[in-house]
Parts: C-alpha cells; structure tokens; sequence
C-alpha cells in the first residue's frame, strides 16, 4: 500500500493549572499555550496589546494537551509523527508512556501499531520550561548568557525567554504537525538532496533512507524543459550529473533558475509506495578568504563570483512563530525584497524557520546565512547535549539542504564571542561551554549531509586570528555605535564583513500607541519603556537625540519623529559606508530588519509591518546606485553595483545652516560597472575649509539625492518649515505637492500619527533646496484613512526644519 500521511488537528484540549485554578481550554495543533489563551480570551495578544506581566505565570506552568484520535482500520504499521514539541515533552498513548523529549527543533516518531485499531486517547504532558530550566541551572552550574535566562539548558527557542528586543514568552505546545502515518511496504523516512555545480557540471547529491521490504527508488529532476530521470536503492548516497540543466543565480546575476526533485520508492511491483518533492537550484557558493596587505577576504562567491551582501538580520517574526503564515513570510520577504536586499542572515536564538521562508528566498535569488541555534551564551556540553545537537543538525541539514538560497551554514550567535571577551571564563572555572559542538559535531553533521556549503563556527569570526573580534578578517558585529558613540563612528571601521551593526528607534507611533493603550508616547512612560527590551535603551535612544539636537525631546510626535531620525541617519550611514568599502568589504547585515512585538528596536520595519524611517533610510542605501557624502574621509563616493555604466551629471550644493546655497556645481560623471569613484570634497567645491562650514551638503546623480549635515556636533540652528503643501485624496491615495521655500531637510510625512491602519508613502526623510517640490503619494487602506491623513497634511509633515523651530 501507498504510504498515508494523514495531519492529526482535531479534537485537541489544553489542562492547566492557572491564577483561576485548573481549568481546561480548546486547543490548536500546531500552538501553544499563549496561543490557545489568547483564543479563549484568557489573556491579550502581546504581538498586539497584552502585557507580559498578564501571562508570566504561563513560564511556570505544566501543561497538558489531549485528543482523542480515531480507530483506523486497515492494516500494516502505524506511527504518530510530531514535527515539533515544544520542550519538555512527555508522550503517552492510552496511558503508555512512548516518548519523552526536550528538543523543540527536531521531530520524534513513535510507533502506535499495537493500538491504532481502537481510538487512541494521546496526551503530551509538558513540565514547566522555567522552573526545570532554573532547576538544572542550579544542578549543573551556572552557564553565563547576558539575559540571566536559562536559556542555555535544553533546546528551546533561545530568545523566547526574552531579548533585547523580545518579550519573555516561555510556552509550550505542539508546535508543529502531528501525522498519523500508515504504511506497510516501506516509507521514507529521510530524503536528502542537495544541488552543487563541480568543474562547471550541476550535480545533485540524493540521499534516501528508509524502512521496510520496498528497495527500489526512483527520481526525477525536472522543470524549464529538461528532465532527467534514474534510479537507485533506498539508503544509498549517490551524486547525479545534471549537466544541461540551467544554474540558479543570486539576484542580480541571472535567472533563480529552479527544478523540482521527486523521490518515489517503489515495491516490487513497481508501483509508487512513497513519495517526497522538493525543489533545488544548480549553484556552487564558495567562500573568497584570499589574502590583502596583512588582510583576509570573506567574500560569498556564487557561481564563482562575489555577491556583494546587501543584507538584513532575521529574528523570528512573532513570539510563537507557529503563527507565521506563509503570506506573512510574502509579505516581509517581498518588502526587504523591495529596498533591494539580497542577503539574510536567520540569526541562532531563534529557528530554523519554515520551509515557506527558503522556498521564497530561493525564488527570488536572495541568499541565506543560516545560524545553528545558539546564541550569546555558554551550552553545556553533556553527553545528552551533544546527542540533541547532532541529532537537530541532521535533521535541519535534510530538511533545508535542499534551498538554492541557503548558502552558509554558522555555528551561532556570540557564543565564542562571549566566551572571549564577555567575562564567563571565571564562572566557567574550565567547564567545556560550547566550542566542540561548534569545531566538531556540527561539522561533522555537514560533512555527513551536506557536503556543498562553507561554514564558520559562529558570528562574529576571524579567519586569521584566535580573536574572534579582530578585524583584520572574517565577519564583525559593531555595536560601540548604539550602545556609546553615535553613527559617525561607522566610518571609522573597515570589517571585511559587518555581519551586524544597528540603531535602535521607535516602531510606528500606531503599532506602540495601540500597544499601550494611551494616545501619546511619552519617553518617561514606564508603559513605554516596557516595550524597550534594549540594556539602558531609552537612556541609549535619548543620548542619542542629544548628540543630534541642541533642543530637547522626550514626548509626543516630536520624540518620536527624532527617535526616528537618529536612526535612519545611522542605518543610512552604516550601510553607505560599508558599501562605500566595496573592495575590501564584502557585506553589511543590518541588525535588524523585523520585530515579534511592538517594540523600540533596530528593526527597520516594526511589528505591524509598518515601515520605519529607518526602512526608507535602508531603501535609500541599498539602490544599486549610490552617492554617500563621507564624513570622515570628507569625500563624495559614488558606488555602481550595476553591470551597466553610470553616467549622468553630477550636481552638488553647498547649502548653508539657515538654507542659503553658498556654492553650486556640475560636471559629468561615468562610472565603470560594478566599481566606484570618489571625489575630494575641495576637488568640487571652489569655497575653501567647508569643514568649517556648519550647513549641508547636497549631492545629486540622476534621480539620485544625497544631503548630509556637515558637522557632527548637535545642530543648534535651521531656517524655518517653509512649505507649502497641497494635498489631493483619490480613492485610497493622498497626493501631496511639497514646496519648499527655504531649505527643507529630512521632511518626512508620518500618517501613522492619525491614521488607523499601515499606510505607506513613497518617500521620506527628503531635502529640498529652495523653490523646490516634490509630489508624495501617501498610500492608505481605505478612503476613509485618505481622508483622515488629508485633513491633517500639516499636522503630520514634519522635517528638521521644524523639530528645531
Ligand atoms: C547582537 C545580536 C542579538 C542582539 C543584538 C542587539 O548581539 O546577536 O543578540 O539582539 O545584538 O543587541
């Protein structure tokens, strides 16, 4: 018989003991606690507006979840298969203990042959994570991590016991599907496929594993015309040439070139008994390490060449990512996907996300660095530990081998990092901590399964040096910038990766107002602050408006439209800067690009999906063409990372504090493909000591605009917010004709002030010299919200011009 795989979802109820005593709730597979209490009303949504405080009994609470499954008849064998519990799973069927488990990012099978003829009565009992997470703390010794979580003792969700920018959501649940399968020839039990291109041929590595009498296992590669079909036995490792067949490329070098793989396994009479698809892509990534001066590369090569990373950090997209829809992964892709990104980087303390996630990155050529799941922290390294990790990377490696996108493979987040420089070695007092599994076991499982990939035992990394900090080579994570500094200090930095870097700012005013409950955000506001995960954030956000502004702003549209600012200044800042290091850097990952809850974060697009400032700021850094006025060098750098020349003229102004334009100036300019050029600020201007000069530069290359304040020091002085604004509502859409009479710099339209849903506006953060206008298109959900953003055009205009007036 053909294999049945058949979801088990009904029926199921959750048992806990609450504040209001043991009750019993209606449950959902996959879920989790908070989830199926959030459905029967017992607590809010914190990704919308519940508290952490109404739910924090939940970290401590066993659970237990049961349904009955139906009697099936028909014969051969019968196996429950759960593709995620999360954790501390104990499962019996009819009172039999079959499993217990504590691994939430693996699968387990269990065999129910023996009492699939009757209805089975399934139960999961989950134990509480905190109190056994603190109980082996105590057992074993503390294992540092910054969040004084113990997050480190089992396999779970790492930033779910709270982060930086993430609420503490410790819950549990079945995650994950739950099958019913029947079979009784054989089945498959494992197929891996992973695509690679050796000596210019595409080949695709085939791995199946499998039980039963069925041997014979057929494939077939297929798509764009071309098929190739063969066959082999079930358990073997074999390398098929594919030569023919099209490659993948990365966005920006050619076609995301797919072909779908069917696995079959056949019986004796040659009929399909099971069957398993997944789609590869032909490439080979390498990794460049090649030498300069007393310098390494660290270039992703894909077919051979350098793909410039112009990338973005990934945090799991909601506190209890079993909710995150296929159309929500489209939605967050196709947006990063729109300000020209290309590279993401799914960082360790969350998930190996859902195959929705890479199958959307394959087809659209955006490459993935995917983190093993630890983070900024020491793991115990016990025999049970090293049996978990080894276990969870093959399975994650079989599961995402297959994904054209998935390029690198990393150890984790900060763990060595930590171990070197955050103070653990003392309470460690030479307990191993984590490094075998990053030098050993999971190298070992990529050796055994995939084979194709490069990988570096964690971020940040040094492939020169023993500290992982260096930057002479490897990846770097920069943070100096938001926690001392302020942004200038990025151009003070040449990594040859800068795998994280971010400022922290304000998500929407809609989604944080929403949140609290209040109609204005106040900095003081202790309900605010809540929503600020960051170590001293609001002190770290409010530093950062003094190094900025003279005046001071601590509440209302003002603090947040400031708050906002800083930050676009530093993401545009940091990211023009790294790619302005075209030559010796090869990739600048923003820390971050979304958030699980209404937060004050990096993310540059909040929680609701709203853009940030910061967003516009990222759009604007990341075109293929970019101009950068560089503090530190005093330069103008323009960078193609187009393969077609640029050439246009190129019109700059020196623009004085209360608007007047001192010096203007032209000349034609043509940049070679994927190169850069860059100009002396005294080579363009005639005015001489501009540094002196406290007012702007403005530079402009085609479509392109760039305007940068010239001084560091906060600005004490602008010329009023001249403008004029006329503003038309069609349908859904408010059109907005700005006229600016004097210098407009940074004028940005935030409708998030008054409007109800997420509305979207075509540019922000805009300079005007004076005279001139530009038209903004102010997209909106429905007319009624046009016409609420209409009515309050000037209420909601804002610029630095009127923040400072
Ligand atoms: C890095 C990340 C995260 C953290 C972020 C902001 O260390 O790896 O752990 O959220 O910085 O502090």
């Amino acid at each position: 018989m053909k294999v049945v795989r058949r979801s088990v979802t009904e029926g199921f109820s959750l048992a806990l003991d609450t504040p209001q005593g043991h009750k019993t709730f209606p449950a959902s597979v996959p879920g989790s606690i908070h989830t199926d209490l959030i459905a029967s009303g017992v607590i809010g949504d914190i990704r919308i507006n519940g508290t952490e405080a109404e739910q924090e009994w939940i970290r401590s609470a066993d659970s237990v979840y049961s349904a009955q499954i139906p009697a099936r008849s028909g014969g051969g064998k019968y196996e429950l298969k759960f593709d995620g519990l999360d954790t501390l799973a104990t499962v019996s069927v009819n009172g039999a203990v079959k499993l217990q488990s504590e691994n939430m990012h693996r699968a387990y099978s269990i065999d129910v042959t023996d009492v699939a003829s009757g209805a089975m009565d399934l139960k999961v009992e989950f134990k509480a994570p905190l109190p056994e997470a603190l109980k082996r703390q105590d057992e074993m010794g503390k294992y540092p991590n910054p969040y004084d979580m113990p997050y480190n003792y089992f396999r779970k969700m790492a930033c779910s016991f709270g982060w930086d920018w993430g609420p503490i959501t410790v819950t549990s649940g079945i995650w994950k599907p739950i099958w019913l399968m029947q079979w009784d020839e054989g089945i498959l039990d494992e197929v891996g496929v992973v695509a690679d291109v050796v000596g210019g041929v595409p080949q695709l590595r085939v791995r199946t594993v499998g039980r039963g009498s069925a041997t014979a296992v057929s494939v077939r590669i297929s798509g764009h015309g071309k098929e190739k079909s063969f066959t082999t036995t079930l358990g073997s490792d074999e390398v098929i040439n594919c030569e023919g067949f099209e490659l993948w490329h990365p966005r920006g070098f050619g076609e995301a070139t797919l072909y779908s793989v069917e696995v079959a396994l056949l019986n004796a009479a040659g009929e399909v008994i099971d069957e398993v698809s997944k789609r590869v892509g032909f490439r080979h990534v390498s990794l460049d390490q090649s030498n300069f001066g007393d310098r390494q590369m660290f270039a992703i090569c894909v077919n051979g060449k350098r793909v410039w990373a112009k990338g973005v950090n990934w945090i799991p997209d909601d506190p209890f990512p079993h909710r995150v829809s296929k159309e929500q992964y489209a939605q967050k892709i196709h947006d990063l996907y729109s300000v020209e990104v290309n590279a993401i980087r799914v960082w360790g303390g969350g998930i190996y996300e859902s195959d929705d996630f890479y199958d959307l990155c394959d087809e659209l050529g955006i490459i993935v660095w995917q983190d093993f799941l630890f983070a900024c922290a020491a793991y115990p390294e016990t025999p049970a530990m090293f049996e978990e990790v080894a276990d969870e990377a093959h399975q994650a490696i079989t599961r995402l081998g297959s994904h054209a996108s998935l390029v690198m493979w990393c150890g984790g987040n900060e763990c060595i990092e930590g171990f070197q420089h955050w103070g653990w070695q003392e309470p460690l007092a030479g307990k191993a901590w984590g490094l075998n599994f990053y030098l050993d076991t999971l190298p070992t499982a990529l050796a055994a399964f995939d084979g194709s990939r490069p990988y570096i035992p964690g971020s940040p990394f040094s492939t020169l040096k023993e500290d992982v900090k260096d930057f002479s080579s490897g990846t770097n994570h920069i943070w100096d910038v938001w926690n001392d500094t302020g942004y200038q200090r990025y151009e003070e930095y040449s990594p040859s990766f800068s795998a994280e870097f971010g400022y922290n700012g304000p998500g929407s005013w809609r989604t944080l107002t929403k949140a609290i409950g209040k109609a204005n955000l106040d900095s003081a506001d202790s309900d605010l602050a809540t929503h600020q995960k960051a170590f001293f954030g609001m002190d770290k956000v409010a530093n950062g408006l003094v190094r900025e502004f003279s005046k001071q702003f601590t509440q209302g549209p003002a603090w947040y439209f400031a708050a906002q600012l800083v930050q676009a200044r530093a993401v545009e800042v940091g990211l023009k800067h790294f790619r302005s290091q075209y030559e010796t850097c090869s990739g600048s990952v923003l820390w971050q690009y979304n958030d699980m809850w209404p937060a004050i974060s990096w993310a540059v697009l909040d929680s609701a999906s709203s853009r940030k400032l910061s967003w516009y700021a990222m759009r604007e850094a990341y075109r293929p063409q970019v101009l950068h006025f560089s503090g530190v060098e005093r330069k103008l750098i323009l960078i193609n990372d187009t393969d077609a020349p640029w050439h246009d003229m190129l019109n700059l102004h020196l623009v004085g504090k209360n608007g007047e334009v001192i010096e203007q100036s032209s000349r034609e300019v043509v940049l070679a493909p994927r190169s850069q050029a860059s100009y002396e600020l005294g080579e363009v201007f005639k005015t001489s000591d501009i540094a002196a000069i406290d007012g702007y530069l403005v530079a402009e290359l085609g479509e392109i605009r760039t305007a940068r304040r010239i001084w560091d020091a906060a600005v004490q002085e602008v010329c009023g917010h001249n403008v004029a604004l006329v503003e038309r509502v069609e349908g859904k859409q408010v059109q907005v004709l700005v006229q600016a009479e004097c210098f407009i710099h940074e004028l940005s339209i935030l409708p998030e002030l008054v409007a109800a849903d997420r509305v979207t506006v075509s540019v922000e953060r805009v300079t005007l010299l004076p005279g001139e206008s530009i038209n903004v298109v102010i997209d909106c959900s429905s007319n009624e919200d046009a016409q609420l953003v209409a009515a309050k055009i000037e209420e909601i205009t804002w610029s630095l011009n009127r923040l400072m007036n």
